[in-house]
């Protein structure tokens, strides 16, 4: 898979691809991420990439022109057109299931906006979708742009170690995860429940799912709402 992010601060995203699995993920080949920068495509000599929205409000909006030349620049270096997705918070949330769905493309394209937003004739223009991260309001798209990369490359064939550790992650069987433990039995008078003990597979299975619905229904209600989730 190959991962281009349009950004006006790319040094944001060195640190946290360059760790853990994100960063094998890349030596291994499995994904290659690729910063441009759109203020390299403003022109003038102020390098401007945003300016005052028509009908007045405030605050600034970025320009179609920069990231329209910087996106059909990037385009232009690789084979295959991808997906372009616009990381704004009047997006779709991203969730599990996004991720996996995104996690089978061989290109994304993701563009992080800061100020107020985007002109409309971006998203118009470059068919782009719009993904958010959550109910909340970040200073720019570069977190979410973050969030969205390390939810879909753990999901990439061989990103992971162990082949079997994401299908139990919370959210895969439309459900929290299971309360874990490791050693020492007893920790602080804390002891590790004796079923976890047992070496009863077929009751420890059980137990793991009668946690993960109660925990579920406990701090997750929505989780359970649709009829479609398993019970
Ligand atoms: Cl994708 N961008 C911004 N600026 N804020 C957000 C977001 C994105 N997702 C949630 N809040």
């Amino acid at each position: 898979m190959r991962i281009d992010v349009l950004t006006l601060f790319p040094e944001m995203f060195a640190s946290p691809l360059s760790f853990s699995i994100v960063k094998r993920a890349q030596e291994q080949g499995l994904v290659e991420i690729a910063l441009t920068n759109i203020r390299d495509f403003s022109i003038g000599d102020y390098r401007k990439v945003d300016d005052k929205p028509y009908g007045g409000g405030p605050g600034m909006v970025m320009m179609p022109g920069p990231v329209f030349d910087c996106h059909e620049h990037v385009t232009s270096l690789a084979p295959t057109k991808g997906r372009t997705i616009l990381l704004s918070p009047q997006g779709t949330p991203l969730t599990q299931a996004k991720a996996a769905e995104l996690s089978n493309e061989d290109r994304l394209i993701l563009i992080a906006g800061r100020y107020e937003g985007f002109d409309e004739r971006i998203r118009i223009g470059l068919g782009a979708e719009q993904l958010s991260i959550g109910d909340y309001v970040l200073n720019g798209g570069e977190l979410a742009a973050l969030v969205v990369i390390d939810a879909v490359v753990r999901l990439l064939p061989d990103a992971l170690g162990d082949d079997d550790s994401a299908k139990d992650d919370s959210f895969s069987d439309g459900l929290l995860e299971y309360p874990q433990y490791t050693r020492p039995e007893v920790f602080r008078d804390m002891k590790v429940p004796d079923i976890l003990l047992s070496g009863d597979h077929g009751k420890i299975a059980q137990w793991r799912r009668d946690q993960a619905l109660q925990r579920t229904r406990q701090h997750r209600p929505d989780l359970l709402d649709d009829s479609d989730t398993p019970q």
